[in-house]
């Protein structure tokens, strides 16, 4: 088949009335970008001439999506969440924002509601025997290098097995294992307490994993830990740091590797004095630089529908 209907007067009437165009009531904004969206997948059925066939293994595919819940894990596989940084960066650039710690991608496995302490916070509830212990500690500063007091830095990140708590299909975790937050002080300071993370993998039978297989695309990320670090006189920062020397720290499927981002790993000794499983632990210094408001106000808060749980 080689017609071509995009342009014709029947199928722009039908986009119209698909998204009741004519009709002043309703949703504007997404009568907008939903015309928009439809007519691009209308014209791309005709020029890629797209067979009914392979429209209804899109359409079953997103039924699949939805049953396994992971339209936002697909979504940072895409890059389509790496692409929203991309466009948050420019802004920043053209309104003279840089030189603090770069955001990269939230993902889709936070969860609202953990523990927040004073300074220091550890995290690490069940026992995880293939785990060495990390503590993770640094100073919340301003754009100009002045510690921030009260900021609450909040941190997440998977066991030795690449799983996180909430989301652990094992069941293996309690609520708010690995997952916790720390308020600065006066010095800015904020530590965690610890076990060091594995890289997460998608779910291997999930819809996730199954497109990136028709890609020969793998669906795995290096070790990271995530943060939000908010403060009342500064924007949010959304990032995360990777663990140096992890094979897939240029490799992860969704593309949240920033050269800023990969933090040195030293060991040190002194662990049973902090409260630590083991003598000997991984230290990681990380500090965050964080953004000025702009005219008073965060204009790139991300509003999203996230997980949350009681403490
Ligand atoms: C993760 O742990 C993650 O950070 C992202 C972005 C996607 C899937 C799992
Ligand atoms: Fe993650």
């Amino acid at each position: 088949m080689n017609v071509k209907v995009f342009r014709t007067k029947e199928v722009q009437d039908l986009l119209k009335a698909a998204v009741n165009i004519d009709d002043l009531s309703g949703n504007p904004r997404l009568k907008e970008i939903l015309n928009r969206l439809l007519g691009d997948l209308f014209k791309a059925i005709d020029d890629l001439d797209i067979t009914p066939d392979e429209v209804w293994v899109g359409v079953n595919y997103l039924n699949k999506l939805g049953q396994d819940g992971e339209a936002a894990l697909l979504a940072a596989g895409l890059g389509l969440e790496k692409y929203l940084d991309i466009r948050m960066d420019a802004e920043d650039r053209e309104i003279g924002i840089d030189g603090c710690t770069p955001r990269t991608i939230e993902g889709p496995l936070y969860v609202a509601g953990a523990p927040l302490r004073d300074g220091v916070s550890k995290i690490d509830i069940n026992a995880d025997t293939d785990a060495g212990p990390l503590v993770i500690h640094g100073t919340v500063t301003g754009p100009s290098g002045e510690p921030v007091a009260g900021a609450v830095v909040e941190c997440w990140h998977a066991n030795s097995k690449g799983f996180y708590s909430h989301f652990d299909p094992t069941g293996a975790q309690s609520e708010f294992n690995l997952r916790g937050a720390a308020r600065t002080g006066a010095d800015g300071k904020y530590e965690f307490r610890t076990l060091m993370p594995v890289g997460y993998g998608c779910p291997p039978h999930g819809a996730t994993q199954q497109l990136l297989n028709e890609l020969a695309r793998h669906g795995n990320r290096p070790a990271h830990v995530h943060f939000f670090v908010t403060s009342a006189h500064h924007r949010k920062l959304t990032t995360q740091f990777n663990i140096e020397g992890d094979p897939l720290i240029w490799d992860d499927f969704a593309y949240a590797t920033r050269e800023e981002l990969i933090p040195q790993v030293v060991e040190k000794t002194g662990g049973a004095a902090l409260g630590l499983k083991a003598e000997t632990y991984k230290d990681i210094e990380f500090n965050f630089v964080l953004t000025p408001l702009v005219q008073g106000k965060d204009n790139q808060l991300v509003h999203r529908l996230r997980a949350s749980a009681a403490a």
